[in-house]
């Protein structure tokens, strides 16, 4: 899947807010492996909500398989969520069943609570594509930033 093509709509201090005024409650949930990338995507997210004017929490879990999990419990007490993780693919299966049950589960938990989740899920053949989506210097893209922009957009749309 290609990435060309993004929204680029500016994120201002007014998508930081709810519509009583009161600052969104936005909950970064990251997996641990691969660290170089999950910091870059930290940083995307973190700098995303940076320009809303919000200050999200950081819930670590231990990898991707586990980040479902974690995004219900902070679905709880957010507004929104943006899951991160990274996953790489490796010579058996598993690979498959990780990306499908961290997918499949967050798509779960977003529609049974009605939180949105930004879905910022790398799933890669080797550490160079990674690497060229985490937003880091000399990366092409910066995912960690779009799916923070994606909840933030859909905070925003179901107030509407
Ligand atoms: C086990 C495993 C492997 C092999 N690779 C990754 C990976 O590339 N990225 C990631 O986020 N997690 C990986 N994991 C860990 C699983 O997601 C999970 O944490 C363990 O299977 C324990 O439930």
């Amino acid at each position: 899947m290609s990435g060309a093509g993004s929204p680029t709509t500016a994120i201002t201090p007014a998508d930081g807010l709810a519509p009583d005024g009161r600052p969104l409650r936005l909950a970064i949930v990251a997996a641990q492996w691969h660290d170089a990338v999950m910091n870059g995507l930290i940083d995307g997210a973190t700098r995303l909500a940076a320009e809303a004017g919000l200050s999200p929490d950081l819930i670590r879990v231990p990898g991707s398989f586990e980040l479902p999990l974690g995004a219900q419990r902070a679905a709880a007490d957010h507004d929104a969520v943006v899951a991160l993780g990274v996953v790489i693919r490796g010579g058996t299966p598993h690979f498959d069943y990780v990306c499908d049950g961290a997918t499949a589960g967050l798509m779960r938990v977003m529609l049974d609570t009605g939180v949105p989740v930004g879905f910022g899920l790398l799933t890669c053949d080797d550490e160079k594509q990674a690497l060229d989506r985490a937003g880091l210097p000399g990366s092409v893209e910066d995912k960690g930033y779009e799916a923070a922009a994606a909840a933030l957009a859909m905070v925003r749309s179901g107030q509407v």
